[in-house]
């Protein structure tokens, strides 16, 4: 077996100045497969074509193949297979080459290229797995046509799918079986999928809005079946949405999704063939939380999505990976927000950006949403690229509107289609589709960090006038010392303090470094609501009383500025206490209890607004951070609201009892309360309420319920927490994808002894540094779990470390994804510093360290 680990003393980085044209193209190509998992030959015949007038050989990629054969039109070829490059001498345009090579699916633990996961044969190839596979150009702007035959035992794999339509198959001697798969459209590697299993499809079909019907079909294992029909219902909506909002129609007969339970990360949106990671497609109300719902659709829309953004317009370097990231993020975002709340929608995905794309812009691996560089292509499917880039996005749309929004789509897909593009001509499709100049925006695109904006609101009561002065700053970040000002799209709002009369709202788009905005006719103090639905991706900065904070959580008519007001209130109590060691929570108190009062709101929206902020996001806001403090801190102030309130949260515990499960708005917000007001009133200390906690546990029909229950009782120290846990695990033993909530919930504890039960569950029998899933379950989790991570002893860098040094020799890409947090070693005191640059070096020692880790490990250190 190959070592997958590429031994690099300093790898290369790749460089977007210096993007070229490829050389040669490759209009079709015709893949045979002989699949077995432990061995499969691969033979490619490759039309092969000049571009342009360069005298320069073939050269393909190809890595860790055993090569067999190379043929020029059907004679044996002179060739060298050297450094991860097959060069082929003696070929022109027009020629056939053809390659065989064997592969190894079995032995594929990095789970790119072929590999099999329980029984499965399945691709993944973006961003350059597609080499691991077959020799050729493995870069996004070589276009293909792509005939794929596939032969296999037929009781091993009686399901052959690939991309595009099927179009033969039969039966061979000795028990094969063979299948042929063609793609019409051309498209480049990283979208090749086949797959070769023994599964079974839930089937249905979409009629498009030109009449055509399509035949879905979704691929799981037969036991899977019933826990198919969220995902089915899921894919048939975004079929009709997108041709809704963006006038884009499905173009194959078929629409194939499998689900395989090994998987690096979420989805892959294949032609015509979604792979999906088990996690976001199956669901039943005994096994998936709402929140698993609430993403399987998510994730079934984004992929569905990039069939038009991502397949049919492409992207012409991995340069340019947000113009189809950013932007079927920002579409699946729209999705699910007219699927339920809206507002709770927006909520949930400005806590994720703040939670990871803001520490990330803040620290040593900060990159602009257009990287300049990078070494290994795996490590920037980040944050900043997908949420960052989704904002951006957003902001067009709410500088433009949504028509011009739209308009600018439809120019982009009419011009692009068939075409790998780039962010440019994303932009440029919006400027000539409105007439407008955002020369100024595309510095979005190049800059990286996120903006600070500090907004000073100054009223003069004589002139009736008020005056809004607004700064911004993008601070420097690794390679880009010296920022200039961004345009700012910031949604405001001005309320009289006496009257409650709102007197302006409008958006304010802030292109200079500073700016005065002046409003007239305010007879009353104004109180000043900023960045309105979250208009921009920044830090606002804007001394505000908690008074005015309460008055704005209480009355701000935007949802998002109301939670937002709150979010402030609840941040700067908590800032205070850790600073001065107490706090008044009064004000908190107060807010809070008006939000629960309020019965006209929507539940799922008074849960939102009644969460304190997280312990990481605390210690974001300060300068060194204090993990200790910041639990004593806020654990003091959940305990305040838990006892303050307790009859409001016994009531809301009340009302949002748990009739038969249902899968709706009103269902979803009336669960999320529930455990919430659970929460608090653990917090409480009321001494029935670990019984109570058990009851939900037992009784509950649904998932949301019974770990939410879970969750409260494992972060207590009540003698409850482990009947749960084992009864959880009783339940629930040999569903891996339920286990992994098992393994969750412990690794986000918020108790003490956190670091050794999680230390402990990386020897439990159940636990695989295999299977992405179960390593993010538990060291994922732990990862993001600050006061467990950051231990003053060190044990849990030293933990997370031997975890990345022992998953680099499998996965280095899922590895390396667990290195940014030792990477944040600046925000701490010198004592954690310390310790967590000794396991960055600790590392980088390791032999034969794949680039993967190298990169981010390297970087991380600065
Ligand atoms: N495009 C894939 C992500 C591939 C990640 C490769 N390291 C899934 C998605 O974003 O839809
Ligand atoms: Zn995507």
């Amino acid at each position: 077996m190959l070592d997958a680990r590429t031994a690099t003393a300093q790898p290369a980085a790749i460089r977007r100045e210096d993007y070229r044209p490829p050389e040669w193209l490759i209009p079709s190509i015709a893949l045979e497969f002989d699949l077995g998992a432990e061995r499969t030959i691969v033979r490619a015949r490759l039309s092969v074509e000049r571009n342009g007038a360069e005298q320069a050989p073939l050269r393909l990629n190809g890595e860790g193949l055993s090569l067999i054969e190379v043929m020029v039109n059907g004679a044996p070829a002179d060739h060298i297979y050297s450094e991860n490059i097959l060069t082929v001498e003696g070929v022109n345009s027009g020629d056939t080459v053809e390659t065989i090579v064997e592969i190894a699916p079995a032995a594929n633990t990095q789970l790119m290229g072929l590999y099999a996961s329980g029984g499965i044969l399945c691709t993944q190839c973006e961003a350059e797995g597609f080499r691991r596979i077959t020799f050729f150009p493995d870069r996004p702007d070589v276009l293909s046509r792509y005939a794929v035959r596939m032969i296999a035992d037929k009781a091993l794999y009686p399901v052959l799918l690939a991309n595009g339509d099927p179009v033969g198959s039969g039966d061979l001697e000795h028990g094969r079986h063979w299948a042929e798969w063609n793609d019409p459209f051309p498209k480049p590697c990283y979208l090749f999928a086949l797959v070769a299993g023994d599964l079974e499809a839930n089937r249905d079909t979409f009629i498009t809005q030109s009449g055509r019907t399509v035949d879905l079909g979704i691929w799981v294992r037969t036991e899977d079946l019933p826990k198919t029909d969220h995902a089915m219902a899921a894919l048939k909506a975004s079929m009709a949405w997108d041709e809704k909002v963006y006038g884009r129609e499905y173009d194959l007969a078929v629409f194939n999704i499998v689900a395989v339970s090994d998987f690096n990360f979420g989805a892959m949106e294949n032609k015509g063939l979604n792979i999906f990671n088990s996690r976001y497609i199956l669901a039943d109300p005994d096994t998936a939380t709402d929140a698993d719902y609430d993403a399987i659709a998510g994730v079934v829309a984004h992929e569905y999505f990039h069939n038009w953004s991502g397949n049919r317009v492409t992207c012409r370097d991995w340069f340019q990976l947000s113009l189809k990231e950013g932007f079927t993020v920002f579409r699946d975002q729209q999705f699910s927000a007219d699927q339920g709340s809206a507002a709770v929608k927006r909520i949930e995905d400005v806590r994720a950006l703040r939670a990871i794309q803001f520490p990330e812009d803040a620290g040593p691996l900060a990159h602009p949403i257009r990287p300049e560089s990078y070494i290994e292509i795996s490590n920037f499917y980040t944050a900043t690229i997908y949420d960052k880039g989704a904002e951006i996005i957003r902001m067009m749309r709410t500088i433009l509107g949504a028509d011009g929004f739209r308009a600018g789509t439809d120019l982009y897909f009419q011009r692009h289609d068939g075409e790998a593009a780039t962010c440019e001509d994303f932009v440029k499709a919006m400027e000539d589709a409105n007439g407008a100049d955002l020369s100024r925006f595309r510095l979005w695109y190049a800059q990286a960090g996120t903006p600070r904006v500090m907004a000073d609101l100054r009223h003069d009561e004589a002139s009736c006038r008020a005056h809004l002065l607004l700064e911004q700053a993008v601070p420097p970040t690794p390679d880009q010392p010296d920022k200039q000002p961004v345009p700012v799209p910031l949604k405001i709002a001005l309320f009289g303090e006496m009257t409650g009369e709102k007197y302006a709202d409008r958006l304010i788009v802030l292109e200079e470094q500073a700016q005065e905005i002046v409003f007239d006719g305010i007879g009353e103090r104004p109180i000043l609501s900023i960045n309105r639905d979250f208009s921009a991706p920044v830090i606002v900065e804007a001394a505000r009383s908690s008074e005015d904070l309460a008055f704005l959580s209480a009355n701000d008519d935007n949802p998002f500025a109301r939670y937002e007001a709150m979010q402030q209130l609840m941040l700067d109590t908590i800032i205070a206490a850790i600073r001065s060691g107490a706090a008044d929570h009064g004000p908190v108190i107060e807010a809070v209890r008006q939000t629960l009062s309020g019965t006209a709101l929507d539940p799922a929206f008074v849960g939102e607004a009644a969460l304190l902020p997280s312990e990481a996001f605390i210690g974001d806001q300060m300068e060194t951070v204090d993990p200790d403090a910041i639990h004593r801190a806020r654990e003091a102030l959940r305990a305040d609201l838990g006892t303050e309130l307790e009859s409001l949260w016994r009531a809301a515990y009340a009302r949002n009892a748990a009739n038969r499960f249902e899968y709706s708005p009103a269902a979803k917000g009336a669960r999320r309360l529930r455990t919430i007001a659970l929460g608090y009133l653990m917090a409480s200390g009321g001494a029935d309420v670990p019984a109570l906690a058990m009851r939900q546990f037992g009784e509950a029909d649904n998932m949301t319920d019974r770990q939410g229950a879970l969750g409260v009782l494992v972060n207590s120290d009540a003698a409850e927490r482990d009947d749960a846990l084992a009864a959880f695990y009783k339940r629930y033993q040999g569903n891996a994808l339920v286990i992994d909530k098992w393994f969750g919930v412990q690794a986000l504890s918020t108790r003490s002894d956190t670091g050794e039960v999680v230390q402990a569950l990386a020897r439990h029998p159940d636990f695989t540094l295999a299977n992405p899933n179960r390593l993010r379950a538990l060291v994922g989790s732990f990862a993001a779990n600050q006061r467990a991570l950051h231990a003053p002893d060190g044990s849990g860098y030293r933990f997370l470390a031997d975890m990345i040094i022992a998953v680099d020799r499998l996965n280095p890409q899922t590895a390396a994804r667990l290195v940014p947090p030792l990477g944040r070693w600046r925000r701490f005191d010198a004592s954690r510093a310390d310790k967590m640059k000794r396991e960055l070096m600790r590392i980088l020692a390791e032999q034969g360290l794949s680039k993967d880790v190298f990169e981010q490990a390297s970087k991380s250190l600065g």
